[in-house]
């Protein structure tokens, strides 16, 4: 599939999630570096770059998307011919997706350690961070059951039960309105993360802040999955984390929005928990508190976002 294609995917939601965004750039930069021709090394290095930002602008929101990019890019840096650079850049990305999909697969095994028999575990949107850890849960034999949201407007909590279904974990699907109404029912709460703020502050998918205010009044454990790639560096030099608005049509249909000219429709589709809110965040190197954030950071530098 060629970058633009995969530009076009994130852009348009077909492809989806933090994770899987960050996965499919790395994939895809190391595509393009394959088939890509320049009269020399600066010129061909220039098409990289102009590759990446098509790549950078397709939303805004999750971290995971510029910190991937970024370990890629930064592989070429001193390449001094083209096969040395393509070279490079196609071991860095192949590394890039293998130590996420670990990455993954060890915050599974840790979040899977929080989930007791009889548990009802509660989950937002559609995480593959938090799904590893009910995921492993269940192949560790846990007896537990999840709440999961539908997620307006567009339906990730769809995919999400048709993950629990399959994995024979009892399931039940509420509206988002409805986290309130089922809290006392709750014993937990996972959710991923597109951005961790350098103060905790976690960005996920609209809706998230309102259950992490839910579940502190009742008193229920609220944790977040995050691979480190979700950590966002440049919040350390005071770089706010972008909240991603999208098409209205998303909201209410243009026929309906056309009859009433005086409302305006709002389709903000990310916002921020602050960290008061959260138990845990759950990294591949362990369980943090959300205030130790800096110290992700400042331990794996690896992740810069480019400008
Ligand atoms: C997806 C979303 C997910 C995070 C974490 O939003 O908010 O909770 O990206 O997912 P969208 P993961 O569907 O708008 O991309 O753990 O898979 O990275």
């Amino acid at each position: 599939m060629s970058l633009y294609r995969t530009a076009d995917q994130i852009k348009t939601m077909q492809i989806r999630g933090a994770g899987t965004i960050a996965r499919a750039a790395a994939e895809a930069l190391s595509e393009h570096a394959k088939s890509l021709d320049a009269p020399d090394i600066a010129a061909w290095k220039s098409e990289m770059q102009t590759a990446a930002r098509v790549l950078l602008d397709t939303r805004p929101t999750a971290v995971s998307l510029p910190n991937a990019i970024h370990v890629v890019m930064q592989s070429m840096e001193n390449a001094k011919t083209i096969p040395e650079a393509r070279g490079a850049v196609k071991i860095a990305a192949s590394s890039f997706i293998s130590s996420s999909r670990n990455a993954v697969a060890e915050i599974g095994k840790i979040g899977a350690r929080y989930i007791r028999d009889g548990f009802v575990v509660l989950t937002h949107c559609n995480s593959q961070a938090a799904l590893a850890c009910l995921l492993t849960a269940k192949e560790d034999g846990r007896d537990f059951r999840v709440i999961a949201t539908e997620v307006r407007p567009w339906w990730q909590g769809h995919k999400t039960i048709q993950t629990l279904h399959d994995a024979g974990i009892p399931t039940d699907l509420i509206v988002d309105s409805a986290v309130r109404f089922f809290i006392k029912e709750v014993d937990l709460v996972i959710v991923g993360a597109d951005a961790i703020a350098v103060n905790g502050t976690v960005t996920n998918k609209i809706g998230t802040g309102q259950i992490a205010l839910v579940a502190h009044e009742s008193r229920v454990r609220f944790i977040v999955a995050a691979e480190s790639y979700k950590f966002a560096p440049e919040t350390i030099h005071g770089k706010e984390t972008l909240v991603e608005e999208r098409d209205p049509g998303e909201v209410l249909s243009p026929g309906i929005r056309a009859r009433l000219p005086s409302v305006r429709v709002r389709n903000p589709v990310f916002d921020q928990t602050p960290p008061g809110y959260i138990d845990l965040i759950l990294t591949e190197f362990g369980a943090i508190s959300p205030h130790m954030a800096y110290a992700i950071m400042r331990d794996h530098p690896g992740w810069q976002i480019q400008g």
